[in-house]
């Protein structure tokens, strides 16, 4: 199990508001994942691209729901999945595609937590907070819903039943900047840790960060790490559908997936929203790739820490 690692391509864009998501495994066997985890000691097993049957159209009382069978679908064959990576390996990929598959993955880990007895933390690296559900979402598109689903709230007929949930009081969000007045009302009444880039600006990365791993490790919590290409600024990650300005910079990033790696903690990681269609030369799936090294363990030099062993 010591650093082993399981790649799981899921190519859903049903649930973004264009186009492109689909090529997002693709792009990212491209920019070099599987051989990048390998150079640093990683055994790598490709479990190839996750598939699922053509859908009927399934109407919901919002109007705006669209792609509702897909989405529904793609989540009953990612729960299953994502189980078997995190019994298989050390730290699995899953590698998107749009964040509506995060209600299919996180589920699959937690149900895998459970199973050791440990509570299931997430942090959620994202512009956005995807905390609507299918009621109050205005867009329609479903990459907008995944915690409000896995942490339980009501509003979720149409998705399947949810065996495992994360408790919201495991949740953290780092990069948040773009909230719909209904997440914002939800963020409250949850008492969600929600740190915005203000936050950022205020304190760092690390203040926020490092709080969140000591919760994680008081607890003998498991980590999921879910990184949303928005959460980076457009102008180092152009390959995202929705881009909103004054994101994380480079160096905050590198930071981050560091002191994640260096922390020991994560258990798993979703690479959202790359939408290869927007790329430019593949510098965003290049810079994805970089990230995830960073997380994995690569270093510029050594500090007096030991995560993977
Ligand atoms: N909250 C908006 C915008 C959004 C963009 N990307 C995500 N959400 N995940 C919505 O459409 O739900
Ligand atoms: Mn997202
Ligand atoms: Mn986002």
């Amino acid at each position: 199990m010591m650093k082993s690692t399981v790649l799981l391509g899921v190519p859903v864009e049903t649930g973004a508001s264009q186009r492109g998501c689909l090529m997002g495994p693709a792009s990212l066997r491209t920019a070099g994942l599987p051989e990048t985890l390998q150079a640093l000691g990683w055994s790598v097993e490709d479990r190839g691209d996750i598939e699922i049957a053509p859908q009927e159209n399934m109407p919901h009382a919002n109007p705006a729901v669209h792609n509702l069978a897909e989405t529904r679908a793609w989540i009953a064959a990612l729960e299953p999945a994502a189980y078997e990576a995190a019994r298989d390996s050390r730290l699995p990929i899953f590698m998107g595609g749009d964040h509506s598959m995060s209600a299919g993955t996180v589920p699959g880990i937690a149900r895998h937590a459970a199973e050791e007895g440990r509570p299931l933390f997430v942090l959620w690296l994202d512009a956005h907070p995807d905390l609507h559900t299918l009621d109050t979402t205005e867009s329609g598109n479903l990459h907008g819903t995944p915690v409000a689903y896995f942490t339980g709230q009501e509003g979720f007929e149409a998705y399947p039943a949810l065996t495992d949930s994360v408790a919201p009081e495991h949740m953290c969000f780092i990069g948040i900047r773009s909230v719909d007045s209904a997440e914002h009302k939800r963020i409250q009444r949850l008492e969600m840790d929600v740190q915005d880039m203000r936050a950022i600006d205020e304190t760092g990365v690390l203040v926020p960060l490092r709080a969140f791993l000591d919760r994680v490790r008081g607890a003998n919590g498991r980590l999921h790490v879910s990184f949303d290409v928005d959460f980076l600024d457009p102008g180092i990650a152009p390959a995202v559908g929705t881009t909103v300005p004054g994101g994380a910079t480079f160096r905050e990033a590198h930071l981050i997936m560091e002191t994640l790696g260096d922390s020991g903690l994560v258990g798993s990681l979703d690479l959202v929203e790359l939408n290869p269609f927007l790329d430019e030369r593949g510098r965003t799936a290049k810079l994805l790739c970089d990230l995830t090294a960073s997380l994995f363990g690569r270093r510029v030099l050594d500090r007096m820490t030991r995560s993977f062993g």
